[in-house]
């Protein structure tokens, strides 16, 4: 395989002004007709071009015209994945039909059928998989598409924009719709089943009367509520902040079982894993509501951050996928707790996107080159992506970042652009020399700050020396200082906010150098200083606070991140710890700083429950990991069970307190109290199952057995099965099993909650569940729930020093190698990260690389990984 590299961008030879396409979908038998209307690009160089088209080996080509006259076989040469015509008039219609395979189409790429309806996904290059065509982003077409079917089998038949005619003869029929609105192919998308749905009306605010639809099978038609009340709240917000208006006069939503990623936004016609789009209180966590809730949002605001503007190419796809990812931040933000929805977001950013960014397969937010573009939906792009679009925000303020916003849209509507379109956009309004800012896109790797400090009484100034260090990474490239904003604020003795310029208590410093001072002047004291409040950037931060100062900063700083980011730098010093203790079999001892501070934290009835949850939660051992010089699987387990155990004695009865205290009240609702109150109270519940004790098991079967809602059940399920409890483990599971054996996406949580039980002997119990009626390997969801959840969430088991877990892995990937090459790139992941392991784990897991490697013909998406990581 080779790779594509960004430097070779040119723009396409021909245009297409219309793209006429009709489906007849038929078991084994399905065709693609295509009619479309290209001309030669006005703006490609001069002299005539072969016409290229991209076209899966899998397509059956059988027929193809050009001004209605048949090409002959040799008219035309089809090479990989090009079909190229020598020469073409300068506009012409192209003819063209193709037989295709969805009912064996296991790649959830192009057409396919999940669960006996048919359904697409064209993003990224899923489009050739259905016909020859132009399957690049930079070339946009009008889309009238007739889907024609058994009428019995498969009643309901959509694809995107508006339906504009239909009929029927003898059993089948067919609909035909229209699509105003010129997109590229990866936005096209088709359904047919026997679906329904559920229908709301939306006026938008100019007026516009807007059908909203949500389609699903029957049986999860009570479970849409909470989807379309998220899609009408999305939609509300888009107008009110950043003055953006939907556009046709139908909004529709799919819930799909088989589905390679969460969502899909199709114009028009969102396709979605039902994982993030189904939600009823009896089978849904409160979490899974507020994914739904995101995800929504998400594919909605890409509409106009992603459809309406596009990407030129594919390295641009941060473009859309940044910008959209902070915009769906903000909107959860509003909705939900500010401070919480960022504590997720970073913690997520800071185990997994930093360790992406360490690893094999670290690349810029705007990549330079890529064998398979599949690789390169990663955290980097969209995490690390909207990282970059906040900094713009904090360094313009809201108003310019709106007015920047407002004249990107305005200026790129309808076309296919660039990042660095974003970044003149912003530029314009704000005067603003952006240069440096922009080596954010091209530069991979987490910077440090190094931050020091000084304090003369004398001349009462205070300053902070800042130094950013940039890490070498695969692509070998020269880093250049960043322009990085860092937001900080000063605590007095008594831990008030100190006023700085003009009385704002907290400033942004703009670090543009690589070592950098910063004075502050009428400082009366020796401050405390919070630095990185909010995680003004993505970076990784070093400070050598003191543990009284940490526990300071947990008390009294008014910036709700960096309050529970000091409770997690205490608690992380004080694993570092035990976990060095542990090594040299010294006994452990936990530091009486951290049970005081809790205990505080545990007793503020004035705090928000979700943020005692969230300051109350142990850093995670992956977090503990990526932290890692080399991980230690066995100390990180040990020093983190051994921490949970000790604050859950020392602080039993307070817990308890408040684990009765929280009991509901009421019926369950997904709202933001009561999603507080329950998570709160089940950290509660955990602490307390730590400390192993039969009246805890007690109380943890009381509420798997009292309560009504997935949330309080799923969260004592795992606590009891995880338990050395043995026989009510074994009990709490079955009834599980049992109560939800009809709810596929219950029984995915089932099988998640085993594959990440601690307990000794996990690989053989997923060994087990691999033969389980309820899982099945061509489902991506159920594969992550088992083998991605054992792999990412059970370290002590996959990474066991037999390298059993590495075998078991390898054999998978090579499975589902050949059935889904992206599910089978994605669970790679835990094995490019060899290079933080011991000697003999390292050769354990390069073996297993290397067995892949050698294991035959190998798709793009795994060998691009693979090789990768072997370098
Ligand atoms: N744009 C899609 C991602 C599709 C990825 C296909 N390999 C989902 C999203 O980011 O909204
Ligand atoms: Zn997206």
């Amino acid at each position: 395989p080779q790779a594509i590299y960004l430097k070779d961008y040119q723009v396409p030879a021909y245009l297409v002004d219309a793209t006429t396409l009709r489906f007849e979908l038929a078991d084994d038998q399905t065709r693609v007709r295509s009619t479309l209307t290209m001309r030669r690009n006005p703006d490609a160089p001069s002299a005539p071009a072969p016409l290229e088209l991209h076209g899966h080996e899998s397509l059956e080509l059988c027929r193809l015209a050009i001004d209605g006259q048949d090409l002959a076989a040799t008219d035309y040469q089809r090479e990989g994945e090009l079909l190229s015509i020598a020469e073409v008039p300068a506009s012409f219609v192209l003819e063209c039909t193709t037989r295709i395979h969805p009912q064996t189409n296991t790649a959830l790429e192009g057409l396919y059928l999940s669960g006996g309806m048919y359904c697409t996904q064209c993003e990224a290059e899923g489009f050739r998989r259905i016909t020859f065509y132009m399957d690049r982003p930079d070339v946009m077409s009008v889309f009238t598409t007739t889907v024609e079917a058994d009428k019995a089998r498969f009643p309901v038949l959509l694809s995107n924009g508006n339906p504009v005619d239909s009929g029927e003869q003898g059993g089948r029929h067919w609909v035909t719709w229209e699509d105003p609105f010129p997109k590229p192919a990866y936005l096209f998308a088709l359904v047919a089943g026997d679906l329904q749905h559920i229908e709301r009306p939306y006026k938008t605010a100019s007026g516009r009367e807007v059908a909203l639809r949500i389609f699903a099978e029957p049986k999860d038609l009570d479970k849409l509520d909470h989807a379309m009340d998220s899609l009408v709240n999305a939609m509300r917000w888009d107008e009110d902040v950043y003055g953006r208006e939907y556009d046709l006069d139908i909004y529709m939503i799919v819930a799909v079982d088989f589905f390679n990623m969460g969502a899909m936004e199709n114009k028009g016609l969102n396709i979605f894993n039902t994982s993030c789009v189904l939600a009823s209180p009896q089978t849904t966590t409160d979490a899974a509501y507020q994914r739904v809730e995101g995800v929504v949002a998400h594919e909605y605001f890409h509409n106009w951050s992603g459809n309406r503007v596009t990407c030129r190419d594919w390295f641009q796809l941060s473009l859309k996928e940044g910008f959209t990812v902070f915009r769906d931040a903000e909107f959860s933000a509003d909705i939900n707790s500010r401070t919480v929805k960022r504590i997720e977001d970073v913690t997520l950013l800071r185990t997994a996107q930093f360790a992406e960014d360490a690893g094999p397969m670290a690349h810029p937010v705007r990549p330079a080159s890529y064998i398979e573009i599949s690789n390169f939906y990663t955290l980097t792009v969209y995490e690390k992506g909207a990282e970059v679009v906040r900094m713009l925000h904090t360094l313009l303020g809201p108003e310019l970042f709106r007015q920047g916003s407002d004249l990107y849209f305005e200026r790129h509507d309808g076309q296919a652009v660039t990042t660095d379109d974003f970044v003149c956009a912003m530029e314009a309004v704000s005067g603003r020399d952006l240069t440096q800012f922009r080596r954010w896109y091209s530069q991979a790797g987490t910077p440090t700050l190094r931050v020091t400090d000084d304090y003369d009484a004398a001349t009462q100034r205070y300053r902070l020396h800042v130094e950013q260090l940039l890490p070498q990474t695969p692509d070998k490239l020269e880093k250049l200082p960043l322009h990085i904003p860092l937001s900080v604020g000063l605590l007095d003795e008594r831990g008030a906010d100190t006023e700085l310029d003009g009385g704002a208590t907290t400033v942004v410093l703009e670090l543009t150098e690589q070592r950098q001072s910063f004075a502050f002047e009428g400082i009366k004291a020796r401050p405390v200083p919070s630095l990185l409040r909010g995680f003004s950037a993505p970076v990784r931060l070093q400070y050598a606070y003191s543990r009284d100062a940490l526990v300071f900063l947990m008390r009294h700083d008014s910036d709700g991140f960096n309050r529970w980011d000091a409770g997690q730098q205490l608690a992380v010093e004080i694993m570092q710890g035990l976990m060095a203790d542990y090594r040299q079999g010294r006994a452990l001892q936990l530091d009486q700083a951290l049970v005081d501070a809790y205990a505080a934290v545990l007793d503020d009835e004035t705090l928000d429950p979700a943020m005692v949850a969230k300051v109350l939660s142990l850093p995670s051992e992956a977090y503990l990991s990526e932290l890692s010089e080399c991980i230690d699987v066995d100390a990180i387990h040990a020093a983190r069970n051994f921490v949970r155990a000790e604050l859950a004695r020392a602080l039993e009865p307070a817990l308890l307190r408040r684990y009765e205290a929280l009991a509901p009240r009421c019926d369950y609702a997904p709202s933001a109290d009561q999603v507080a109150q329950r998570s709160l109270r089940n950290l509660c519940l955990s602490y307390l199952m730590a400390l192993e004790a039969p009246a805890h098991l007690v109380r943890a079967r009381a509420q798997y057995d009292g309560c009504d809602n997935m949330t309080e059940r799923q969260a004592a399920l795992s606590l009891i099965a995880h338990s050395g409890f043995e026989v009510d483990a074994a009990a709490v599971l079955e009834d599980f099993y049992q109560r939800y054996e009809n709810e596929t996406l219950v029984v995915n949580q089932w099988l998640a909650v085993q594959a990440c039980d601690p307990k000794p002997g996990a690989l053989a119990r997923i060994q087990a569940l691999m033969e389980h009626a309820a899982f099945d390997l061509r489902n991506p969801n159920k594969v992550r729930s088992l083998i991605s959840t054992f792999c990412a969430m059970n370290a002590v088991n996959f990474h066991d020093a037999s390298g059993a877990g590495y075998a078991f892995l390898a054999d998978r990937i090579i499975e589902m190698n050949r059935l889904n090459p992206q599910v089978a790139s994605r669970l790679l992941t835990p094995l490019t990260r060899w290079r933080k392991y011991d000697e003999a784990r390292q050769a354990l897991m390069q073996a297993q690389l290397r067995r892949i490697q050698g294991s035959g013909e190998l798709s793009r998406d795994v060998y691009e990984v693979v090789s990768k990581s072997l370098n």
